[in-house]
Protein backbone atom coordinates (compact mmCIF):
# COMPACT_ATOMS: atom_id res chain seq x y z
CA UNK A 1 0.00 0.00 0.00
CA UNK A 2 2.63 2.50 0.69
CA UNK A 3 4.69 1.56 -2.45
CA UNK A 4 1.55 2.52 -4.45
CA UNK A 5 1.13 5.61 -2.72
CA UNK A 6 5.21 6.29 -3.44
CA UNK A 7 4.68 5.71 -7.06
CA UNK A 8 1.51 7.92 -7.43
CA UNK A 9 3.26 10.65 -5.57
CA UNK A 10 6.04 10.14 -7.70
CA UNK A 11 3.51 10.40 -11.32
CA UNK A 12 1.67 12.92 -10.14
CA UNK A 13 5.05 14.71 -9.02
CA UNK A 14 6.75 14.26 -12.86
CA UNK A 15 2.96 15.49 -14.32
CA UNK A 16 2.93 18.74 -12.90
CA UNK A 17 7.00 18.62 -13.30
CA UNK A 18 6.64 18.01 -17.34
CA UNK A 19 3.21 20.88 -17.26
CA UNK A 20 5.32 23.46 -15.80
CA UNK A 21 8.05 22.82 -18.44
CA UNK A 22 5.45 23.49 -21.08
CA UNK A 23 3.80 26.94 -19.89
CA UNK A 24 7.19 28.48 -19.67
CA UNK A 25 7.82 27.12 -23.44
CA UNK A 26 7.73 30.86 -25.55
CA UNK A 27 8.86 34.13 -24.02
CA UNK A 28 10.36 37.21 -24.09
CA UNK A 29 11.13 40.37 -22.21
CA UNK A 30 12.40 43.55 -23.45
CA UNK A 31 13.05 46.72 -20.69
CA UNK A 32 13.99 50.40 -20.62
CA UNK A 33 16.48 52.14 -18.72
CA UNK A 34 17.49 55.10 -17.81
CA UNK A 35 14.69 56.72 -17.63
CA UNK A 36 14.98 60.46 -16.52
CA UNK A 37 13.17 63.37 -16.25
CA UNK A 38 14.46 66.80 -16.10
CA UNK A 39 13.24 70.64 -15.83
CA UNK A 40 14.23 72.94 -18.52
CA UNK A 41 15.50 76.23 -18.35
CA UNK A 42 14.36 79.80 -19.31
CA UNK A 43 17.51 82.18 -18.99
CA UNK A 44 17.46 85.54 -20.88
CA UNK A 45 21.10 86.87 -21.55
CA UNK A 46 21.77 90.53 -22.86
CA UNK A 47 24.46 90.88 -25.28
CA UNK A 48 25.53 87.23 -24.46
CA UNK A 49 26.20 88.44 -20.52
CA UNK A 50 24.37 86.64 -18.15
CA UNK A 51 23.46 87.59 -14.31
CA UNK A 52 25.80 90.29 -12.55
CA UNK A 53 27.91 90.35 -15.98
CA UNK A 54 24.14 91.46 -17.37
CA UNK A 55 23.88 94.58 -15.42
CA UNK A 56 26.95 96.38 -16.85
CA UNK A 57 25.16 96.22 -20.36
CA UNK A 58 24.05 99.57 -20.06
CA UNK A 59 24.18 103.03 -21.37
CA UNK A 60 25.69 106.13 -20.99
CA UNK A 61 25.11 109.83 -23.15
CA UNK A 62 27.04 112.91 -21.66
CA UNK A 63 26.71 116.25 -22.12
CA UNK A 64 23.39 116.42 -24.09
CA UNK A 65 21.60 119.82 -25.31
CA UNK A 66 18.53 120.60 -26.55
CA UNK A 67 17.78 119.72 -29.55
CA UNK A 68 19.96 116.31 -29.99
CA UNK A 69 18.65 113.44 -31.06
CA UNK A 70 20.28 109.74 -31.37
CA UNK A 71 20.39 106.13 -30.40
CA UNK A 72 21.40 105.51 -26.88
CA UNK A 73 22.05 102.30 -26.96
CA UNK A 74 20.77 98.67 -28.39
CA UNK A 75 20.68 95.80 -26.54
CA UNK A 76 20.28 91.89 -28.08
CA UNK A 77 18.04 89.69 -25.93
CA UNK A 78 18.11 86.15 -26.17
CA UNK A 79 16.88 83.09 -24.72
CA UNK A 80 19.80 80.90 -23.85
CA UNK A 81 17.51 78.18 -21.82
CA UNK A 82 15.91 74.96 -23.31
CA UNK A 83 11.99 75.87 -23.61
CA UNK A 84 10.32 79.12 -25.40
CA UNK A 85 8.99 82.29 -22.85
CA UNK A 86 7.39 85.22 -23.62
CA UNK A 87 9.49 88.25 -23.51
CA UNK A 88 8.21 91.89 -21.89
CA UNK A 89 10.93 94.49 -20.33
CA UNK A 90 10.16 97.35 -17.78
CA UNK A 91 11.79 100.50 -16.79
CA UNK A 92 12.25 100.28 -13.02
CA UNK A 93 13.79 103.06 -10.30
CA UNK A 94 14.06 106.24 -12.27
CA UNK A 95 16.27 109.06 -10.99
CA UNK A 96 16.34 112.24 -11.46
CA UNK A 97 19.96 113.13 -10.55
CA UNK A 98 20.47 117.39 -10.02
CA UNK A 99 24.26 117.59 -9.20
CA UNK A 100 24.78 120.79 -8.51
CA UNK A 101 21.34 123.30 -8.96
CA UNK A 102 23.69 126.40 -11.14
CA UNK A 103 22.86 129.77 -11.60
CA UNK A 104 21.62 129.15 -15.08
CA UNK A 105 18.84 126.81 -13.10
CA UNK A 106 17.56 128.74 -10.55
CA UNK A 107 17.43 132.17 -12.92
CA UNK A 108 15.16 129.39 -14.82
CA UNK A 109 13.41 128.93 -11.72
CA UNK A 110 14.79 125.19 -11.01
CA UNK A 111 13.43 125.84 -6.77
CA UNK A 112 14.13 121.67 -6.43
CA UNK A 113 17.72 121.32 -5.56
CA UNK A 114 17.10 117.58 -4.43
CA UNK A 115 15.78 116.64 -8.16
CA UNK A 116 16.77 117.24 -11.95
CA UNK A 117 14.83 118.09 -14.30
CA UNK A 118 16.23 116.00 -17.24
CA UNK A 119 14.01 113.25 -16.90
CA UNK A 120 11.07 115.19 -18.07
CA UNK A 121 12.66 116.76 -21.24
CA UNK A 122 14.25 113.83 -22.54
CA UNK A 123 11.64 111.64 -25.21
CA UNK A 124 12.59 108.05 -25.29
CA UNK A 125 11.34 105.75 -28.34
CA UNK A 126 11.96 101.86 -27.48
CA UNK A 127 11.66 99.82 -30.88
CA UNK A 128 12.99 96.21 -31.94
CA UNK A 129 13.41 93.83 -34.62
CA UNK A 130 13.58 90.19 -34.87
CA UNK A 131 16.49 90.20 -37.05
CA UNK A 132 18.57 92.73 -39.12
CA UNK A 133 16.40 92.55 -42.18
CA UNK A 134 13.31 92.74 -40.34
CA UNK A 135 11.74 96.28 -39.91
CA UNK A 136 12.13 98.29 -36.86
CA UNK A 137 9.12 98.40 -34.55
CA UNK A 138 8.57 101.12 -32.40
CA UNK A 139 6.50 101.86 -29.09
CA UNK A 140 4.80 105.39 -28.67
CA UNK A 141 7.32 107.85 -27.50
CA UNK A 142 7.09 108.82 -23.82
CA UNK A 143 9.39 111.17 -21.47
CA UNK A 144 11.52 109.11 -19.44
CA UNK A 145 10.01 110.45 -16.40
CA UNK A 146 6.75 108.54 -17.84
CA UNK A 147 8.19 104.95 -18.38
CA UNK A 148 7.88 103.06 -15.50
CA UNK A 149 4.68 101.16 -15.04
CA UNK A 150 4.35 100.42 -18.62
CA UNK A 151 4.61 96.75 -19.92
CA UNK A 152 6.77 97.42 -22.70
CA UNK A 153 6.04 94.12 -25.10
CA UNK A 154 3.35 92.55 -22.72
CA UNK A 155 -0.06 90.80 -24.60
CA UNK A 156 -2.72 92.79 -23.57
CA UNK A 157 -0.60 95.81 -21.81
CA UNK A 158 1.07 97.25 -24.64
CA UNK A 159 0.88 98.54 -28.06
CA UNK A 160 3.65 96.88 -29.57
CA UNK A 161 4.11 92.66 -28.50
CA UNK A 162 7.38 91.32 -28.28
CA UNK A 163 6.19 87.88 -27.86
CA UNK A 164 7.59 84.09 -27.76
CA UNK A 165 11.20 83.55 -27.71
CA UNK A 166 12.09 80.10 -28.61
CA UNK A 167 15.23 78.75 -27.65
CA UNK A 168 18.49 80.32 -29.01
CA UNK A 169 16.10 82.68 -30.63
CA UNK A 170 17.19 86.47 -29.55
CA UNK A 171 15.62 90.08 -30.61
CA UNK A 172 17.23 93.47 -31.00
CA UNK A 173 15.80 96.18 -28.57
CA UNK A 174 16.85 99.86 -28.56
CA UNK A 175 16.20 103.36 -26.93
CA UNK A 176 16.26 106.56 -29.12
CA UNK A 177 16.52 109.71 -27.54
CA UNK A 178 15.68 112.76 -28.15
CA UNK A 179 16.41 116.16 -25.91
CA UNK A 180 12.92 118.65 -26.70
CA UNK A 181 13.45 121.98 -26.85
CA UNK A 182 10.85 124.27 -24.94
CA UNK A 183 9.36 127.19 -25.08
CA UNK A 184 11.37 130.36 -22.93
CA UNK A 185 13.82 129.22 -19.97
CA UNK A 186 12.43 125.54 -19.63
CA UNK A 187 15.48 123.77 -20.59
CA UNK A 188 18.05 125.89 -18.67
CA UNK A 189 16.54 124.08 -15.77
CA UNK A 190 18.05 120.85 -16.78
CA UNK A 191 20.98 122.37 -17.47
CA UNK A 192 23.90 119.83 -15.17
CA UNK A 193 21.39 117.23 -14.80
CA UNK A 194 21.18 113.58 -14.95
CA UNK A 195 18.47 110.80 -15.08
CA UNK A 196 19.30 107.16 -13.83
CA UNK A 197 16.92 104.32 -14.57
CA UNK A 198 16.56 100.65 -15.08
CA UNK A 199 15.90 98.40 -17.70
CA UNK A 200 14.58 95.12 -16.64
CA UNK A 201 13.81 92.48 -19.27
CA UNK A 202 11.50 89.40 -18.67
CA UNK A 203 11.10 86.05 -20.15
CA UNK A 204 7.84 83.93 -18.70
CA UNK A 205 7.03 80.51 -19.31
CA UNK A 206 3.81 80.02 -21.82
CA UNK A 207 0.58 79.56 -20.58
CA UNK A 208 1.75 79.97 -16.86
CA UNK A 209 -1.27 80.34 -14.60
CA UNK A 210 0.77 82.77 -12.39
CA UNK A 211 -0.78 85.69 -11.29
CA UNK A 212 2.23 87.17 -9.72
CA UNK A 213 3.30 87.10 -13.35
CA UNK A 214 0.86 89.97 -13.91
CA UNK A 215 2.73 93.48 -14.12
CA UNK A 216 1.39 95.75 -11.18
CA UNK A 217 0.01 98.37 -13.51
CA UNK A 218 -2.74 99.21 -15.47
CA UNK A 219 -2.52 98.87 -19.30
CA UNK A 220 -0.83 101.34 -21.44
CA1 LIG B 1 20.05 84.81 -17.34
CA1 LIG C 1 15.66 120.72 -9.78
CA1 LIG D 1 17.94 121.09 -12.59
Amino acid sequence: MKKIFVLLLTIALVVVMVGAAFTAAFSDVEQSTGNTLTAGTLNLTINGADGKAAEEENLTVESLKPGDSGTARCWAIRNNGSIAGNLWFEITEVVNVENDLLEMETDAGDTTAGEGELGSQLMGTWKFRTSDEAEWQEWAPRYIDDMPNTPFGKEGFSEQVLGVLGQDESVEICLDYEFVSTEGNENNKAQGDGVQFNVVFHLEQENALNAESQPPSESQ
